[in-house]
């Protein structure tokens, strides 16, 4: 039998690797969301066994509707996070403002951003969902964490994982030493190592697009779809086309086989006038773990990681994937191209 490795035993010797001195906070950390996203596995695998399911009433800060289950992981993740003295500040997908640690805990150095639960109208379809998570280092100078330890450009992250709630559970991190990936084993409640050391190909055959959308979008983000589905491509034939509509799914599959997801502006849509997704809480966090695996982010102009936020809950358009891929569309999308 191989050893099997777990989570723990990885992020220990990633930081004793990289680290020796580290004080362990980081670690500590990063076990907090490992067991914050078992207990969310745990819930997502028997709702449709509960009466968990369905919208509530209430709409999240994006105007969208909120469903249970979302608010259920968002208050795991906020609840094994805000007492531990490892986090200073916390944004979250569906909170408005920031999360401050409660009164008369201890504040950390570390400041964590996460969407709860990504791909959430997927649910009552059994359909994979996902967590996200990006860390960075609080940056302001006293007190307790602020909004500017939130607003800080992707390429400052110190850490970034995303977790499939699929037909197994599985978590991806980087802490920018390569990209892992592990299998949860429900049996053990452990996280194993499945995927080491995850490089994306440099170039794919499979586009994953809302493509329903065609006819908002800008003539670049037409030409390249009508590029790709041209067999006069560099690939000689049409690509394939995949889109699941649950991002980390719609992500984990680009990563393991190569190829392009974008979300591009939206010109008819006032709420996606500049895409759908979220920089602080999809983009960056998706594109800090692609480019650690060989791959590359782009709004279609510029790095993803490259970013200054300017808003909590700010939107960007997103390009993802094998990095020649997404290089070539940068060109079309740019008008560079046709
Ligand atoms: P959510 O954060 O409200 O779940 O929305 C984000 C999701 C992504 O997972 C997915 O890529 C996208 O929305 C799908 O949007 P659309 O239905 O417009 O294709
Ligand atoms: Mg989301």
């Amino acid at each position: 039998m191989r050893e099997p490795i777990t989570i723990e035993r990885h992020i220990l010797e990633q930081q004793q690797r990289g680290f020796p001195k580290a004080t362990g906070d980081f670690t500590q950390l990063l076990y907090d969301i490992t067991f914050a996203t078992k207990i969310i596995s745990r819930e997502v695998n028997k709702a449709g066994l509960v009466e968990i399911l369905g919208a509530t009433a209430k709409e999240n800060v994006q105007g969208e509707t909120v469903q249970k289950l979302d608010e259920y992981a968002n208050d795991v993740i906020r609840q094994t996070m805000d007492k531990t003295g490892r986090v200073s500040v916390m944004a979250s997908e569906e909170v408005e403002d920031v999360i401050l640690v409660p009164q008369n805990y201890q504040t950390g150095r570390y400041v964590l951003l996460f969407d709860p639960l990504d791909g959430s109208s997927n649910i009552d379809a059994n359909v994979s969902i996902g967590s996200i998570f990006s860390i960075h280092r609080k940056i302001s100078e006293d007190g307790s964490g602020q909004r500017e330890d939130c607003l800080q450009p992707g390429y400052r992250q110190v850490g970034a994982a995303y977790v499939i709630y699929g037909s197994s559970t599985m978590l991806v991190y980087t802490t920018g030493n390569g990209v892992h990936g592990f299998t949860l084993d429900p049996s053990v409640g452990e996280f194993l190592l499945s995927h080491r050391n995850i490089r994306i190909p440099k170039s794919g055959s499979i586009y994953s697009v809302n493509e329903g959308n065609y006819t908002h979008w800008e003539q670049g983000a037409q030409r390249f779809v009508d590029y790709l589905k041209s067999k006069d491509n560099h690939l000689g034939k049409p690509f394939s086309l995949r889109y699941i509509g649950s991002m980390v799914a719609d992500l984990h599959r680009t990563l393991l086989y190569g190829g392009i997801f974008f979300y591009p502006r939206d010109q008819k849509d006032p709420d996606k006038p500049v895409g759908k997704l979220r920089l602080l809480y999809e983009a960056s966090p998706m594109a800090f773990i692609f480019k650690h695996a060989g791959g590359y982010a782009s709004d279609g102009e510029q790095d993803i990681l490259t970013i200054h936020p300017s808003e909590l809950h700010q939107r960007t358009p997103l390009i993802i994937g094998s990095k020649n891929d997404v290089k070539l569309a940068e060109e079309f999308f740019n008008g560079n191209r046709d």
